[in-house]
Formats: C-alpha cells, sequence, structure tokens
C-alpha cells in the first residue's frame, strides 16, 4: 500500500477525550519509533488524559484494545510490528491483529486506530517508523486518525 493520497487530518475539537495506546513489544527500535510518534501525536492535540499499556507481541493487540474500549476510553491506538518470515506465521499473525482490531472496534464503538506495520522487510518498517531518516509517521498517523474519530463520533446529534 502506498501512502500516496494521505489526507491533512485536522483534529479541532478533541480536548477532554480519553485516549489509550497499546504497544507490542517486538522489534523494539522500531516500536520506540512508533511511540514517540504517537506521544508527540497525542501532546499536539492536547490530550492530557492518555495510558500507554504494553503487551508482548502483536497478537496481544486486540485483546488488550477491547479491555482499554470497555473501561471507558474515548479512542484506542494499537501499535506493532510485523515483518514477514520464512513461514506463513506471518499471515496468520497480520490476520488476527486486524480482524481481531476490527472487531473490537465495531462491537464496542470505540475507534481503533491502526499503527500496526506489516512489512515484507525491516527496511520498509523503519521508513515507516517515524525516526531519523522515516518517510512515514505511522505512530503519530494513528493517534491522529483515532482522536479525530473520536471527535467527529462525538459531534453526532444526540451522542
Ligand atoms: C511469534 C511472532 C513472530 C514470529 N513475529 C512477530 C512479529 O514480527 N511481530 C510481533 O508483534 N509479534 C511477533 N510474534 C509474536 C506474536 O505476536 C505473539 O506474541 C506470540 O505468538 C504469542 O502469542
Amino acid at each position: 500500500m502506498s501512502g500516496k493520497g494521505a489526507p491533512e487530518v485536522s483534529v479541532t475539537n478533541g480536548s477532554g477525550l480519553k485516549v489509550a495506546v497499546v504497544a507490542a513489544q517486538w522489534h523494539e527500535k522500531i516500536m520506540d519509533g512508533l511511540l514517540d510518534g504517537a506521544r508527540r501525536a497525542l501532546d499536539e492535540l492536547d490530550i492530557a488524559d492518555a495510558t500507554v499499556l504494553r503487551v508482548p507481541g502483536s497478537f496481544e493487540l486486540p485483546v488488550a484494545a477491547r479491555a482499554l474500549a470497555v473501561r471507558g476510553y474515548d479512542a484506542v491506538v494499537a501499535l506493532g510490528v510485523v515483518i514477514r518470515g520464512g513461514t506463513p506465521h506471518f499471515d496468520y499473525v497480520c490476520q488476527g491483529v486486524t480482524q481481531g482490531l476490527t472487531q473490537v472496534s465495531i462491537t464496542t464503538g470505540v475507534p481503533i486506530g491502526f499503527g500496526v506495520l506489516t512489512c515484507d522487510t525491516e527496511e520498509q518498517a523503519l521508513e515507516r517508523a517515524g525516526l531519523a531518516g522515516s518517510n512515514e509517521d505511522k505512530g503519530h498517523e494513528a493517534v491522529t486518525a483515532a482522536v479525530a474519530t473520536a471527535a467527529t463520533l462525538r459531534s453526532i446529534p444526540g451522542a
């Protein structure tokens, strides 16, 4: 998937939203970049009420995201890095985390920012990690999208 065509998302009414970030631990340097980008976005959006939770791997992200979503968070952001190896394991982990997070979002009504990198190589992940020299900043992007969506949901009349 190309990053071309990404919108400039502006969040004007995110104040007072409670946001949780759940982050896996595989591929430490890339995860650190994603987490730094996420924290930067939370600061820029003036999200004072933010929690960061760690789980071992990306496969554990959906269950943790659900636990946060049912505890009153307005938005949850999932961060992980999955890099293809030599077996079909990659496909199962990617499918599990993607379908799991989608299901959590739809069943709870809480927006989940999808900051899970699913890459063929470590170089591709580094390009997207928000580190010095990266072209993209997916942690920042995932927080911005989740908070923008939560603000939009809050603005629905009668919500
Ligand atoms: C087992 C595994 C492998 C091979 N690769 C990754 C990866 O690239 N990124 C990631 O976040 N997690 C990986 N895991 C761990 C699984 O997500 C999960 O934590 C374990 O299968 C235990 O449930």
